[in-house]
């Protein structure tokens, strides 16, 4: 099956169209796919005449998805930091970490030392782990270079990945990550000498689709990060921000100000907050590997999301400090678990709610028009995808129209 024309058959379909039906659920639906794109789905029954000519493929009874979409990801970095998690389950005090090089500043050095072919490499399984869940789609932040060359070296990188897999990668640059040690104390020196220009210079080399941030004490301020979105407005890109992780400092209502794609993160969120975000259609992403490895226990205030239709998407986070994860499939058993979110929720939150929070209107749902970028999948019933811990049931992935 490589073909880009053809017609899938003997399967049942989860559109994630919104629609009456759980899931957007098709039972025995055939599935049309004319240039990579989907020229029709529905009940085989159904299927036009003009369609009848192309080849059929069957799926031998197998669930259909949208390919997932992984709308958080800091997958491009330099080393890890596996070390640092043994010292401190050894009882290592967070001082003894830093002193023994550890920490984000650690990354930072890593990701300064690697060349971009380096980055490039140790990125490539960590993709290859989330494109063999059905991943069609990912975000990649920089962030961990916090100046100019490592900076737009990084979003080259993530650039190239999408060169080198089928994938389709969409970049944020997130130069307002950390204060680097050598602005220590002067968090507005480092936005105006380095953030602002690095930020002109990467979009100047056509390297930036999004404007992210972290709001947080040990970060950035509201202000600080006004002033990296006012460059962003000015340069006609979108914003983001990692918001209320670890405390509320109106990180998401500022973020929606600016009418941000996504407030990610939010676990200490307050119901003012989420209603500023239904009003300014700015997506709540749910990060739950981030979550899990801090052992936080302030949940995301998932009912007042609800309340207000707030869409939900999840994401993996994979960072090599809060998230050091390669999961969908596991990212959405935990929302479930640890946040009672519902399956249908979780499923939605890797497709639908993915591609509303990238901004992307082609994609995360199975309808006429939009790319074939669909997850294959040995089960029975969608929930399954979201039950199963530390399981893939993938069969294939088909990546516009191509397997
Ligand atoms: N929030 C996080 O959880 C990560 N970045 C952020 O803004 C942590 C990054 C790291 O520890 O390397
Ligand atoms: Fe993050």
């Amino acid at each position: 099956m490589t073909d880009n024309s053809q017609i899938l058959t003997d399967l049942s379909v989860a559109t994630l169209a919104v629609s009456d039906t759980p899931y957007g659920l098709i039972e025995d639906a055939a599935i049309a796919i004319t240039d990579g794109m989907i020229a029709w789905v529905g009940p085989k029954a159904k299927l036009p005449q003009d369609h009848a000519a192309l080849a059929q493929t069957s799926l031998g009874g197998r669930l259909v998805t949208p390919g997932l979409i992984d709308c958080h990801t800091h997958i491009v970095h330099g080393g890890d930091r596996a070390v640092e998690f043994e010292m401190r389950l050894n009882g290592a005090s967070y001082e003894e970490v830093a002193r023994a090089g550890g920490g984000i500043v650690s990354t930072v050095k890593a990701t300064r030392a690697a060349s971009e072919e380096a980055l490039i490499a140790s990125a490539l399984p960590r993709v290859d782990a989330i494109l063999a869940e059905g991943a069609c789609v990912l975000e990649i932040k920089s962030g961990y270079g916090l100046d100019l060359e490592t900076e737009l070296r990084m979003l080259r990188a993530a650039r190239a990945i999408a060169r080198h897999r089928p994938v389709r990668v969409t970049t944020s640059f997130l130069g307002a990550h950390a204060v680097p040690a050598e602005f220590s104390g002067d968090a507005d020196a480092y936005i105006d000498d380095i953030c602002i220009p690095a930020l002109r210079a990467a979009h100047a080399e056509g390297l930036v689709d999004a404007v992210d941030g972290f709001c947080e004490g040990i970060a950035f301020q509201p202000a600080q990060i006004a002033r990296v979105f006012d460059v962003a407005a000015e340069l006609g890109l979108p914003v983001k921000l990692h918001a209320e992780q670890l405390s509320n400092l109106g990180g998401a209502k500022l973020a929606a100000s600016y009418g941000a794609m996504s407030a990610d993160h939010i676990e200490y969120l307050d119901e003012d907050g989420v209603a500023a975000m239904a009003e300014a259609g700015t997506v709540g992403v749910v990060l739950p590997g981030a979550f899990y490895t801090l052992r936080e226990t302030q949940m995301p205030p998932i009912a007042a999301l609800r309340k207000h239709g707030v869409p939900m998407a999840l994401a993996t986070d994979c960072n090599p400090g809060s998230s050091p994860m390669t999961s969908l499939l596991l990212t959405m058993n935990m929302a479930c678990t640890l946040f009672r979110m519902t399956p249908e929720e979780a499923l939605a939150g890797v497709t639908r709610h993915a591609a509303a929070a990238l901004r992307l209107d082609d994609c995360g749902r199975i309808a006429p028009g939009l790319r074939a970028d669909l997850a294959v999948w040995d089960v029975a019933h969608p929930a399954e995808l979201a039950y199963r811990i530390g399981y893939n049931p993938l069969h294939s992935r088909i990546f516009g129209g191509k397997s």
